[in-house]
């Protein structure tokens, strides 16, 4: 039996090469043209919709982010819940949080309508950070140092939760955000939707 072998250099045989179709050449049109809309959304959506926000992005060691975060904790430190440090910096300040298996560190307590930088990383491996109720979602990313510019609209009690399976404890992994309203109070509910 005559087996060929057929090298890439070879041209295949054939009629391939038969002009498209008018009907996939416009298929092709449209599904190109619908490209490139989606592309223009990126930066639309940047200005318009506020989303997809720039910050500062820079390398860090996870150690380094672990030591900067617990100067911070001891730094702002207002009390604790259940050994989890609360933790309430002053608005205009950087603020740390850190990911890892499984837990979100520390509890932060920020004030309704200030600015803050939240800087984010994690210690170990990819973590997602999700704020519960709100949809705000960021990729947490160790060796990263992700900060946002944040301000938060609403207080209340918030959670956040880990939305990038992280392994057998994924599930536990909820940190929280408490957000204290323009006197300073704090509105008490668990579980937490203002
Ligand atoms: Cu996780």
């Amino acid at each position: 039996m005559h087996t060929e072998t057929h090298t890439g250099l070879d041209a295949p045989r054939g009629i391939w090469w038969k002009p498209a179709h008018k009907a996939e050449r416009l298929w092709v049109g449209i599904a190109f043209g619908w490209c490139l809309v989606l592309f223009a959304m990126m930066p639309l959506w940047h200005f318009k919709g506020g989303q997809n926000p720039t910050g500062i992005r820079r390398r860090t060691d996870p150690k380094a982010y672990y030591a900067r975060t617990m100067e911070f904790i001891r730094q702002y430190k207002v009390g604790e819940d259940r050994g989890m440090p609360i933790v309430a910096p002053p608005p205009g300040s950087d603020v740390y949080l850190m990911a890892f298996t499984f837990q979100w560190q520390p509890i932060l307590k920020l004030q309704q309508g200030a600015q803050y930088t939240l800087h984010l990383s994690s210690l170990d491996m990819n973590h997602g950070f999700e704020l519960f109720p709100v949809n705000a979602n960021f990729q947490v990313v160790s060796g990263y140092d992700y900060g946002l510019r944040v301000s938060p609209t609403a207080a209340g009690d918030f959670r956040i939760i880990c939305n990038e399976f992280c392994g057998i404890g994924h599930h536990t992994m909820v940190g929280r955000v408490i957000v204290v309203d323009s006197t300073g109070r704090e509105i008490a509910s668990s579980g937490g939707v203002q």
